[in-house]
């Protein structure tokens, strides 16, 4: 009797709970409402067995519980009730799956006026290609990937010349404009899911998979790698915008072709030097850096990466928390940089500085000690996070803190101690890498949490300091 009315207690419960659950799924914002019928036929089928079952038990419990003087009758077979049995399984297994047959059916059939774009996963990161005027994706292959051609396009394919390239996590689509996501890995297997369009699908490395959808709600929706083979992909975050026709267009326009981001490697030095002349007041003639200003050694660090932290900062995605008091003096200096191609030009020159600093007195260090600034104590014991780097920041900067651009990981040698320290506080505290399009910061914020206290920073940033990075001999004269 206790256990019938504990079944049916049960059976209650669950029913109301799926009823008023809070946990469901997000609001669909694509044509894919048929896979939300599916999973709740799947959950009306199933929900009326689970109930019929237990009811059945609950009864039989109660009608044929023990009584003075009954006895167990024992009957194996039962045609009948066997036929009824496998016939009604039957029914329902079919009524629960063969929807989906035909739901399949229409995922695996792109509509012909859907729009191709390429979606390359890469540990752990996205990027993206969409055809240019021409309508066709050029020729890719793994061999031709570099840090100047990260797609590995082929350059001797017309076809990819006029390729538009998006080199970042974050993507735009056109609202009501479906489109067919070819799903390409350069190294592991990885997943393509945007909870709000309901479908997703796996990459293989060495094929093209792919999978379509229309966005049918303007917004800004997380995608997410779901693969649960390897190691890291929750941390592999990307953004899909759904943009209406006007900011789509506006959108586009800024994005560079293969052409362009090739062309855009000749740059103009004399243009960069040019533009350099107001950095120069903060990050010194050299690139040499300047504690005065809290401002970082320039000379020797990754291109891509600085083109990055200027786009960021013109973009508001870097130096806008109000705690950022040093990244929101940097911000407007960035908002000088009128486009790609000036961006592009003061990079370039920053390339061809020797990072010799020009102070060699006393004085200038008087100076920044007027300024409020971290002090690197000498506390830090290196060896205290030889282990944490070794295991978890060589990942992605490398054994010698070199930086790995594949994982769009800066080089951590030839910056200052006490830079280091307000970065790693930075990413800790939430003040850099936590803007919504700041994916590459969120990585590197989520790994920053390993370091709780000041003092495990103070360690990390001795050992950073021990590093030789054979690709910048050049260590920092220590003027103090
Ligand atoms: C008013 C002083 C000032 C001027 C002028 C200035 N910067 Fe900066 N810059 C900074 C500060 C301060 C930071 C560090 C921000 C932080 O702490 O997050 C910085 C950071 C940077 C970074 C990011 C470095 C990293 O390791 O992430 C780049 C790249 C950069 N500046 C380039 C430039 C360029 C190019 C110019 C000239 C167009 C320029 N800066 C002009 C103060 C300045
Ligand atoms: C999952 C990869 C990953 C791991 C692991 C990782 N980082 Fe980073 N780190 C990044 C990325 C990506 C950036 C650049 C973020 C950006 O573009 O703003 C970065 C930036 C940084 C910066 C800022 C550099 C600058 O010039 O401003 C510091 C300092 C840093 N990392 C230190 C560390 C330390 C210390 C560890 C180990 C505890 C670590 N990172 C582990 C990915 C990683
Ligand atoms: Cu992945």
């Amino acid at each position: 009797m206790v256990v019938a009315i504990i079944l049916l207690v049960l059976v209650l419960g669950t029913v109301v709970f799926h009823v008023l659950s809070p946990w469901y799924f997000t609001p669909i914002a694509s044509n894919w409402s048929s896979m939300d019928d599916t999973v709740t036929l799947t959950f009306v089928v199933t929900g009326l067995g689970f109930v019929l079952v237990n009811l059945f038990i609950a009864y039989c419990l109660i009608k044929f519980r023990t009584k003075e003087g009954r006895r167990a009758e024992y009957e194996p077979e039962s045609i009948k009730l066997e036929t009824w049995l496998t016939g009604l399984t039957t029914v329902a297994i079919a009524a629960m799956l063969a929807p989906g047959l035909l739901i399949w059916k229409d995922v695996v059939t792109p509509p012909d006026e859907a729009m191709e774009l390429e979606v390359l996963a890469r540990q752990w990161n996205w990027s993206y290609r969409l055809p240019g005027a021409d309508g066709r994706l050029g020729a890719v292959a793994v061999s031709h990937t570099s840090e100047d051609n990260p797609l590995g396009i082929d350059p001797s394919d017309p076809f990819g010349q006029d390729d538009v390239i998006v080199y970042d996590p974050v993507m735009h689509l056109k609202v009501d404009q479906p489109v067919t996501f070819l799903l390409r890995s350069n190294d592991v297997l990885h997943n393509f899911t945007v909870p709000q369009f309901r479908v997703k699908m796996d990459f293989v490395p060495g094929q093209v998979s792919y999978i379509w959808a229309e966005p049918t709600a303007e917004g800004s929706y997380d995608l997410l790698c779901e693969e649960l083979c390897g190691v890291g992909h929750y941390a592999m975050r990307g953004r899909i915008i759904v943009d209406s026709e006007e900011s789509y267009a506006d959108w586009l326009l800024d994005q560079p072709t293969f052409a362009e981001t090739q062309a855009e490697l000749a740059t103009d030095l004399v243009a960069g030097q040019g533009s350099y002349a107001v950095c120069s007041s903060c990050h010194g003639a050299n690139g040499e850096g300047n504690q005065a200003m809290h401002s970082p050694r320039l000379a020797g660090m990754d291109g891509e990466y600085m083109r990055r932290q200027l786009r960021h900062f013109k973009q508001g995605v870097r130096g806008t928390h109000e705690d950022d008091t040093w990244g929101q003096t940097m911000a407007p200096m960035a908002m000088m940089l009128a486009d790609a191609a000036a961006i592009n030009n003061v990079v370039s020159y920053i390339g061809t500085l020797s990072g010799q600093s020009e102070f060699d007195d006393e004085a200038h260090y008087n100076l920044s000690a007027a300024v409020e600034r971290y002090e690197p104590a000498s506390s830090g014991d290196p060896s205290k996070s030889a282990a944490l780097y070794q295991s978890t920041c060589a990942q992605c900067h490398g054994d010698d803190g070199e930086g790995v651009w594949t994982v769009n990981a800066p080089a951590l040698t030839g910056l200052d101690d006490w830079y280091l320290a307000t970065q790693i506080k930075n990413f800790r505290d939430g003040i850099r890498g936590r803007h919504a399009d700041d994916l590459y910061g969120l990585q590197m914020g989520l790994v920053s949490n390993t370091m709780t206290t000041d003092q495990a920073i103070e360690d990390m940033v001795a050992y950073i300091s021990g590093l030789e990075n054979p690709n910048q001999p050049v260590k920092l004269a220590q003027q103090r």
